[in-house]
């Protein structure tokens, strides 16, 4: 196959770890993945909204409550920023929220878990926005210029998030007995499924080598997982939390963690659209969406409107 000057142009932008910009000529196959990674990833910050919303009106304190509505807003506007990131690709914005409340796009399988505890909110903004923020960073430097400027604001967010969370399970951790079991058993549940947030094994990840090969992702889904528990084990002494493998040690010999199979039967099974949780969590997008169609035709009208008014 003949190398046409457009695509000798990409190549050459990509190896001088250049920037594609929206205009800018792409291969067809680097568009069709950044739509399905950005995609995925606002659907995620949409659908993440929900397991800490549901524990907005029952926060501890007045200051609490202010501190998760604040955060949860931040994940919508997460999610509007990579949806707009998504559309400069030309998918339109409806056709990506009609995938995802008709249950045929991927969203991260975090949120299929329930948050029966305010424990939880402290494993999720520690755990589930700390595995964000690791596989996140990199994502600064992906070489498609919109999602990359998108990702460093909401990569300033998240690392707010993730010390709220911390902060809560030691304020937790240095309460009652009962106040430190609930901190446990809220990080003995999220903490496996926070590293299956980093995608399946190396061995079993389609998609990595080429995203690699374009700049997009710029470490592997097992690079990303190991660098994340190095992360957490000096937290997780400081805030007086057992993580919650057996088998975790530092290995000198490889100069990585060893740990337990990830159980990814489980995995799956939540990628299939059948975790605790997924049913639950795309009937209330649907709902939510339907609730808000009002808004999206009041909108359309007035800009409808305002269109007459500059034509007169
Ligand atoms: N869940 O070949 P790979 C947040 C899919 S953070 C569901 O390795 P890739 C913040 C994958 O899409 C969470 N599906 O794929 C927050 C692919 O399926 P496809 C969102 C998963 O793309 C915090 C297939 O498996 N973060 O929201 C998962 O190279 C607190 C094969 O996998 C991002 O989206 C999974 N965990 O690597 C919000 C980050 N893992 O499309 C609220 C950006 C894999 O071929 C509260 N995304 N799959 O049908 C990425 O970095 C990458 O897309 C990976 C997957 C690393 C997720």
């Amino acid at each position: 196959m003949t190398t046409t000057p457009e695509q000798a142009q990409f190549d050459a932008l990509i190896a001088a770890d250049g920037r594609i910009e929206p205009r800018d000529w792409m291969p067809e196959a680097y568009r069709k993945t950044l739509v399905r990674q950005i995609s995925q990833h606002a659907h995620s910050e949409i659908i993440g909204m929900q397991p800490e919303a549901n524990w907005i009106s029952r926060a501890p304190s007045l200051k609490r409550k202010a501190i998760l509505m604040a955060k949860v807003q931040d994940e919508a506007g997460h999610g509007l920023y990579l949806y707009s990131a998504a559309q400069t690709l030309g998918t339109p914005r409806d056709e990506m929220t009609e995938a995802l409340i008709a249950g045929k796009a991927k969203y991260s399988s975090i949120f299929n878990y329930p948050t029966p505890t305010w424990a939880d909110m402290g494993a999720i903004g520690w755990l589930v926005d700390g595995a964000a923020i690791c596989n996140q960073v990199p994502l600064c430097r992906a070489s498609y210029g919109p999602y990359g400027r998108a990702m460093v604001r909401i990569c300033k967010e998240e690392s707010f998030h993730q010390r709220q969370g911390f902060e809560i399970l030691l304020t937790l951790m240095q309460g009652t007995d009962e106040q430190r079991r609930m901190a446990q058993d809220a990080v003995d549940r999220w903490y496996w499924p926070a590293l299956q947030m980093f995608g399946p094994p190396d061995d079993q990840s389609p998609n990595s080598a080429q995203s690699m090969a374009w700049n997009i992702k710029r470490f592997t889904n097992d690079e990303l997982r190991q660098r994340f528990v190095g992360m957490l084990v000096p937290q997780a002494e400081v805030l007086g939390v057992t993580l919650p493998d057996p088998k975790l040690r530092w290995n000198d010999e490889t100069q990585q963690y060893d740990m337990s199979e990830i159980d990814w039967t489980e995995f799956f099974e939540v990628l299939a659209g059948r975790g605790p949780m997924n049913a639950e969590r795309l009937r209330r997008r649907r709902e939510a969406h339907e609730d808000g169609a009002w808004v999206r035709e009041a909108a359309a009208e007035y800009a409808r409107k305002r269109a007459q008014i500059t034509e007169q």
